[in-house]
């Protein structure tokens, strides 16, 4: 019996634990935005959340995911800066891609959410350009293992937003 109550004990305050975390933790304080764990998905769709600011900033610089599964990533733009003075968007890099010459060109295609068509084919996933306040949720599967960079193509943002995704 005694073990019993220990158990119950121990439940409660697991559950206690994680109601406090989830008041206290906003959607931008994500210590697991990259959640590599897809347990109870059936379709074991790995989900990651990134955020980007009006400090020119993304939450994070690494991102790990599994190779094979189903990705949906949300960028969430958390600032209110309008998107034509801070937008954001989040592109994925083949490897070997040039991403200094990517971003140059790709500030210059606005029309094309920056992506520069001459990048295009370099290109494994993005989402559209968000302002202040909006949000976007994209699908892709690394199929192949490795360092994948990320960037903000958006003018002037990659040399204070990119990352490395790996793939494993
Ligand atoms: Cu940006």
């Amino acid at each position: 019996m005694k073990g019993l109550n220990t158990v119950f004990a121990l439940a409660i305050t697991a559950v206690m634990f994680v109601s406090c975390g989830d008041k206290k933790q906003d959607a931008k304080v994500t210590p697991e935005g990259a959640q590599t764990e897809a347990t109870t998905d059936k379709k074991e769709t790995v989900r990651v959340l990134i955020t980007g600011d009006d400090q020119m900033k993304f939450n994070k610089t690494e991102i790990k995911v599994p190779v094979g599964k189903t990705i949906k990533l949300t960028l969430k733009h958390v600032g209110k800066m309008d998107k034509a003075v801070m937008g954001h968007n989040w592109v994925l890099l083949k490897p070997g891609t040039d991403l200094t010459a990517f971003a140059t060109e790709g500030a210059q295609s606005p029309d094309t959410d920056y992506i520069p068509a001459s990048g295009k084919d370099n290109v494994v996933a993005h989402t559209k350009t968000l302002g202040g306040g909006e949000s976007d949720t994209i699908e892709f599967t690394i199929t192949e293992a490795g360092t994948y960079d990320f960037l903000c193509s958006f003018p002037a943002h990659f040399a204070m937003m990119q990352g490395k995704l790996i793939a494993e």
